[in-house]
């Protein structure tokens, strides 16, 4: 279990002080204008040594992607965008930084902005977060007016604006190219990839995209050394990292733990174990509705890291919203429910996942009921996989991914339910 002085987050839970007073009592804000006079290399190095990879879903190399954003000034001004669109079904971490912690937030967005010489950072949040809206406007205005940013930003000599736009409840705006495109003033419609936003981002201009648990942990990486974080998980799966564990665990939780963590423990020390016991647990989506299910059985022994869910389980990290689910749920049920999450979701400009995303929820209709023919399944694993890696943004992936996930873990389940369906009309005839 991570130990107390070990957690970045130290306000989780709302237990203390959010204002400014409270976030520098538990020592936010602490020699940040040392930081900034380290230098912009020193920075980048530091966030290339602790390993941090991207808290979003994707799990890109932090300190990588800020060094793809130039050097030197070509004329254009560089921004950095927070994605604070957590939409993903499942997450709900970067809400409990926003309104519990929103100044290692902000402080990390100075950092971070300062690095890769932006001036602005706009921070895009979720259209139906409103009390965290609140909470980080409020902690925003604070630090304009103890001089943390704003012109000469904590003394540094470095000038620094940070805007927090609200979006509208689209999920797709969590793409990174929709959510510039909305934040132009647009409708959230994904860009082709390349040009990637560290060449062509925001307005046209040099943008890198980074999600809030990313950079709210910045400036306790930088205070305590790259080498401390990069101490937690496994090479290549370095850090603390948040969880969100909901579904059937006695107490469901958002909790900081060390990556590489077991499923085990994680549930065990942190969620009273699984409700009814582990020989209750059925399923697991161990990263967010984006990411394969896995069969319970599959998950004692699971590790909880990029590698180890991507490599020996076929699902993923994702945004670290671990969905248990027990025996009492109908899981053909459960993943039609994702299917029709993102048919309805799909912005609709590319085909394969305007067309699929709708041909796979009717299928699972179908399939819910039993209503189905035993060779749809082979036909909806390849539709699947004609959406798979044929899309302009990962909205496609997503879409395909839980449906061969059940397909792959549940298929006995789904063949037993049309034979009972059919067994049950021929009964009726
Ligand atoms: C420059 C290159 N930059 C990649 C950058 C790229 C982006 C980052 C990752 O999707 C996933 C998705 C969801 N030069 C670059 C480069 N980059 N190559 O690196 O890019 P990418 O394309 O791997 O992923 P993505 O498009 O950012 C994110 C999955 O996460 N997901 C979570 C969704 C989470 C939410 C939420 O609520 N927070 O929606 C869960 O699995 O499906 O696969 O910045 O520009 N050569
Ligand atoms: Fe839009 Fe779907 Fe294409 Fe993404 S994959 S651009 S959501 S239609």
């Amino acid at each position: 279990m991570l130990d107390d002085k070990d957690r970045i987050f130290t306000n989780l839970y709302g237990m203390h002080d959010r204002s400014l007073k409270g976030a520098q009592a538990r020592g936010h804000w602490d020699g940040t204008k040392k930081i900034l006079e380290k230098g912009r290399d020193w920075i980048v190095d530091e966030m290339k040594q602790s390993g941090l990879r991207g808290r979003g879903g994707a799990g890109f190399p932090t300190g990588l992607k800020w060094s793809f954003m130039p050097k030197e000034s070509d004329g254009r001004p560089a921004y950095l965008v927070v994605n604070a669109d957590e939409s993903e079904p499942g997450t709900c971490k970067d809400r409990e930084i926003m309104r519990h912690d929103p100044h290692t937030l902000i402080e990390g967005c100075l950092i971070a902005s300062f690095a890769m010489n932006a001036h602005a950072c706009y921070i895009y949040i979720r259209g139906e977060y409103i009390r965290e809206k609140e909470a980080l406007q409020n902690a925003i205005d604070e630090a304009y007016d103890a001089g943390l940013v704003g012109p000469n930003a904590c003394g540094s000599g470095y000038d620094f604006d940070i805007y927090l736009h609200h979006g509208a409840g689209a999920y797709i705006c969590g793409e990174e190219t929709a959510l510039l495109e909305s934040l132009e003033g647009k409708k959230g419609m994904p860009r082709m990839k390349p040009p990637f936003p560290a060449g062509a981002g925001l307005y046209g201009c040099p943008t890198t995209v980074n999600n809030v648990e990313s950079i709210a942990v910045v400036p306790t990486i930088l205070r305590r050394g790259g080498a401390w974080f990069a101490g937690f998980g496994r090479p290549n799966n370095a850090g603390t990292k948040i969880f969100a564990i909901s579904g059937h665990v006695n107490t469901p939780c958002v909790v900081e733990e060390a990556m590489s963590i077991s499923f085990e423990e994680l549930i065990e020390t942190h969620c009273g174990g699984i409700r009814g016991g582990w020989d209750n647990l059925l399923a697991v989506i161990p990263g967010g509705s984006s990411v394969p299910c896995v069969r319970g059985e599959n998950m004692q022994g699971a590790i909880m890291d990029f590698d180890y869910l991507q490599k020996d389980l076929r699902s993923g990290l994702g945004t670290a919203a671990v969905i248990v689910m027990d025996k009492s749920t109908d899981i053909v049920q459960a993943i039609w429910r994702l299917a029709k999450f993102y048919k309805h979701e799909s912005c609709g400009q590319c085909t394969p996942c305007r067309e699929g995303t709708g041909w796979m929820m009717r299928v699972m209709d179908r399939l819910v009921r039993g209503e189905a023919e035993i060779e749809e399944i082979d036909m909806l694993w390849d539709v699947s996989k004609q959406v798979e890696g044929h899309t302009i943004c990962a909205l496609g992936d997503a879409a395909a991914w839980p449906i061969q996930g059940l397909i792959r873990n549940f298929r006995p389940e789904i063949e037993d339910r049309i034979r009972a369906n059919k067994a049950g009309r021929v009964a009726a005839e």
